[in-house]
């Protein structure tokens, strides 16, 4: 199952009132934009101002996510893309961004967010997004993965694509869940899997938090770098007091790799 969005968590999205760039650059280095660049495979001076996109509200399922399609096309607007919300929902919306002859159309239905390339009939997800960004997050804030310890909590959609780009990166990963089973399944891909949550949480500083499950402060090791994306999100004052780096965003992380992902359709090699 989703997490599902709800429009508190979002609300400081379209004006960027996380500042999310400055506190991103402290603990990797790097801006939204730079992350995603860097998950996309492009060059960090790469231009992505002649693209164009746009962000189609749909209504099926729970429905619209009351400021889910402005943060959206704002976090697309930061990334120097030209962007835009339809004025019709779903199919109509979708017909409007072809016609205004958008590179990129982006929109979320209660399964699956995609940034579709509609030059190269290609589109990329959101798990894929959220969990090849927040494994380049964590890797620039460790100073590189080469060798080095990582767990991975939560063996669902983000959590199976970030074990796989932590082992591409060089990290010895393991993984746990709170179902053993799903997190055996991840032995495929090279993952090792700990039954004991709590245990295997005390027993590494390098974290990718996949799970919508806050971890209390007495399971974190002093000077932990974590990698966040899962909601809800939150860590009591002890565990930010133990942690050396805590890296989380509702949305846009995930969000503004996805579209450069998808954008990087278009580039080819040659450029
Ligand atoms: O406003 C709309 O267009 C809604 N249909 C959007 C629904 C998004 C549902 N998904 C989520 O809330 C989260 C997002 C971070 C993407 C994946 N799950």
């Amino acid at each position: 199952m989703m997490t599902r969005l709800t429009p508190d968590l979002i609300e400081g999205v379209p004006d960027d009132k996380l500042d999310l760039d400055s506190r991103l650059l402290k603990a990797t280095g790097k801006t939204v934009k730079g992350i995603a660049l860097e998950a996309a495979d492009l060059p960090p001076d790469t231009d992505l101002s002649r693209f164009s996109a746009s962000v189609v509200p749909i209504t099926s399922g729970q429905g619209i996510i009351s400021g889910f399609s402005d943060s959206v096309n704002a976090i697309v607007s930061r990334l120097d893309m030209r962007s835009a919300v339809t004025e019709g929902t779903d199919v109509l919306g979708f017909s409007q961004g072809v016609d205004a002859g958008s590179d990129i159309i982006m929109m979320a239905d209660d399964r699956k967010f995609v940034a579709y390339n509609t030059r190269e009939r290609k589109y990329t997800d959101n798990s894929w997004g959220t969990a090849k960004g927040y494994a380049v997050a964590l890797k620039n804030a460790a100073g590189g993965l080469e060798g080095k310890q990582v767990l991975v909590v939560g063996a669902g959609y983000v959590g199976t694509w970030a074990v796989q780009f932590l082992r591409d990166m060089g990290a010895d990963v393991s993984v746990t869940d709170i179902i053993y089973q799903k997190a055996v399944r991840l032995t495929e891909y090279g993952a090792k899997p700990i039954r004991d949550v709590a245990k295997a949480i005390e027993d590494h500083v390098l974290l990718l938090n996949a799970a919508p499950f806050i971890i209390p402060g007495e399971l974190i090791a002093e000077g932990s770098i974590i990698s966040s994306p899962g909601v809800p999100h939150y860590y009591d004052q002890l565990g930010r007091s133990k942690a050396q780096a805590i890296i989380h965003d509702p949305l846009e992380i995930g969000a503004a790799v996805m579209a450069v992902k998808s954008a990087s359709y278009s580039i080819k090699e040659d450029e």
